[in-house]
């Protein structure tokens, strides 16, 4: 499949951004009446191309200084950008102004066109192409190539198709290993058809019958057709311009700037780690301070946000410092998403930056200075060790591309290279676990016994992971010899419990029914007190689990029974006890325990009763 890439035109005012685009793709971009009869460009505006070497989805922005916003708010996917200066005039205010938010925010290629070659001299071409090169050399933003164009001049818009389809060979494509989000830029109804979105696929794909969440407003919908560039596709992926039909919403129901996910694991937040870099030419007035409040472009809206510097008093110009930035309502964020940061009054831009994490992943933020470093570098390993250091247990990991921009199982991958293990969402460095594990044998060995409830006390990890580590113990210290009596490992006597015991479990096993002590007793001849002890040993041992009150299941029972909700829930979307009931024809006492067992296991989330699997 080829590449998909996105390209933004960028540049001042009446500098003949729309017209190339027409140029090279046949498609006025300035599609609004309003556009037409003033002949400039007030929204965004679309066209696509397909080269030899990608397919390239162009991004028109207007050029007008009071319509930067609008600018900023199609930035979010650039890939790269088609920088348009007017040979005539030469570089003016938004051209600068331009050039500092692709800078800042991170788009790594450009090609330069210097227009209207029609109506210049060769000694005015030749000044705006060097004023051109003068103002990217030294920056972030690499130039592929400046070309000379005219509309009228065929050869030139060759050219130009040539130049940026050596760029897009450079651009990274978009990944589509990741759920899919679109920013929405538009929302419109089509009589007959009901609600369309467009946007930019950021990360994923999606296919038409898929379904999608607002995560704005937490609404579901099914995917009734989509359009990528005008034409019906079966699927869209990262990078692509495109249009969602979404019937099940009404056109109240989206605004621009809403993220559609098929993940509504994504959370918001009212405070973000970031990145920030004050563009080149600010005056004294300008310069971001710390500790104060300003506008904070993300996304398509407009936040007020304050900035507080680990170190910095004030931003210099052109230097780059990381923050922390708390916005005055919540904003949904990935990582690396570029923002751009406003100076009141006037009104211009100062700054742009990049998110490197949410407020609620690092809620220390003096502790976290060191990892949003490693962050700022894409460090991941770095990062990672950092937040093994400072969150040692329990660091409650919140969706990867939220927190790292990687996929789920990238990370799941970096963290086995660093022998960290994932424990349900919970981080933790499997050297510590097994240090603790050999230090309580240790004391076993000395001491002759060892008290499953201090080892409880001592290991004060969540529940489901000091429950393995405590069961690991267990074993090691029946293979070393000792025996388990329910309580505690002790030296080589009979153990009383563990024949009962796995009597106990046997007929628990054999009728599922079988799962509190009176029903046990019955069934084994035993007495109520026994059964008893003999439950509290199974549990101790991650051998059974006491669910209710007064119910006990074996954890063989509950884990096949999760790995049936999770298959189903991956197939259908979602399972509900009557769902369950079809594979398990086991008493609804009992089926409800193990619908709740399904919420602690942390894969899924409930909804209305409801399991739907978190990492869809
Ligand atoms: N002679 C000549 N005129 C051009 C050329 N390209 C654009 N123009 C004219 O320049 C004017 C502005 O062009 P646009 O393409 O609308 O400029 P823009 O950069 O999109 O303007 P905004 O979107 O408002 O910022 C129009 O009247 C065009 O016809 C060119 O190559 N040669
Ligand atoms: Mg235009």
């Amino acid at each position: 499949m080829k590449k998909n890439i996105i390209m933004g035109t960028a540049g001042h005012i009446d500098h003949g951004k729309s017209s190339l685009i027409k140029a090279l793709t046949g498609k006025d971009p300035d599609r609004l009446a309003q556009e037409k009869q003033k002949g400039i460009t007030i929204e965004l505006g679309y066209a696509g191309l397909e080269l030899e070497t990608a397919l390239v989805s162009f991004i028109d922005v207007p050029g007008h200084e009071k319509l930067v916003k609008t600018m900023i708010s199609g930035s979010v996917g650039f890939d790269s950008a088609l920088f348009c200066v007017d040979g005539h005039e030469g570089i003016m205010p938004q051209t600068r102004e331009h050039f500092s938010i692709l800078n800042t925010i991170g788009v790594k290629y450009a090609v330069a066109a210097i227009t209207k070659a029609d109506r210049c001299t060769d000694e005015e071409l030749y000044q705006t192409e060097t004023a051109v090169r003068e103002l990217f050399e030294g920056s972030g933003v690499t130039l592929t190539a400046v070309v000379r164009t005219s509309i009228y001049d065929n050869w030139s818009i060759d050219a130009l198709k040539q130049a940026v389809s050596d760029c897009a060979v450079r651009v990274m494509p978009k990944t589509q290993n990741r759920c899919y989000v679109m920013r929405v830029d538009r929302v419109f109804n089509i009589k007959g058809h009901g609600t369309v979105v467009t946007g930019t696929s950021l990360f994923g794909k999606i296919a038409v019958e898929n379904f999608v969440y607002n995560l704005r407003t937490g609404e579901k919908a099914r995917v009734k057709g989509i359009q990528v560039h005008d034409r019906f596709a079966e699927k869209s992926v990262a990078g692509q311009r495109t249009a969602l039909n979404l019937p099940d919403f009404s056109a109240d129901d989206v605004r621009r700037g809403d993220i559609i996910s098929e993940n509504n694991k994504i959370t918001d937040t009212n405070g973000i780690y970031a990145v920030v870099r004050a563009f080149g030419e600010c005056s004294d007035s300008e310069l971001i301070r710390h500790n104060k409040t300003y506008p904070v472009i993300l996304g398509s809206e407009s936040y007020e946000g304050r900035i507080i510097f680990y170190d910095e008093k004030v931003l210099e110009p052109s230097r780059e410092a990381i923050c922390f930035i708390k916005l005055d309502r919540p904003a949904v964020v990935f990582f690396n998403e570029p923002f751009v940061i406003r100076s009141a009054s006037p009104q211009r831009s100062v700054a742009g930056g990049r998110v490197l994490g949410l407020e609620q992943t690092y809620p220390d933020r003096k502790a976290s200075r060191g990892i949003i470093e490693h962050m700022s570098r894409y460090d991941y390993d770095a990062a990672i060790r950092g937040i093994m250091e400072i969150y040692a247990c329990g660091f409650n990991m919140n969706e990867p591309i939220q927190f790292s921009g990687l996929f789920r199982n990238e990370l799941a991958e970096k963290l086995t290279q660093l022998n960290i293990v994932n424990y349900y969402g919970f981080l933790m460095d499997a050297g510590m676990i097994d240090s603790f594990v050999k230090e309580s044998l240790n004391r076993l060995k000395e001491r002759g016994t060892l008290a499953i409830n201090t080892l409880k006390l001592e290991c004060t990890l969540p529940e489901q992971v000091r429950h393995d580590i405590v069961n690991r113990i267990i074993e090691s210290g029946q293979k070393m010899g000792y025996v388990f009596d329910g309580h505690m490992l002790k030296l080589n006597f009979k153990d009383p419990f563990q024949d009962d015991a796995m009597m106990v479990l046997a007929s628990m096993r054999q009728d599922a029914a079988l799962s509190n002590p009176l029903l046990i007793a019955g069934k084994t001849g035993m007495s109520e007190e026994k059964v008893q002890k003999c439950l509290l040993y199974l549990c101790n041992r991650s051998l059974a689990r006491r669910v209710d009150r007064n119910v006990y299941l074996t954890m063989e029972l509950i884990n096949i029974f999760t790995e049936k909700a999770e298959a189903e829930a991956a197939k259908s979307g979602g399972v509900d006890i009557n769902r369950m009931k079809e594979f398990f024809d086991l008493p609804r006492k009992l089926l409800i325990p193990l619908m709740d067992q399904l919420d602690k296991s942390g894969l899924f989330i409930n909804r209305s009763n409801t399991r739907i699997l978190k990492n869809r």
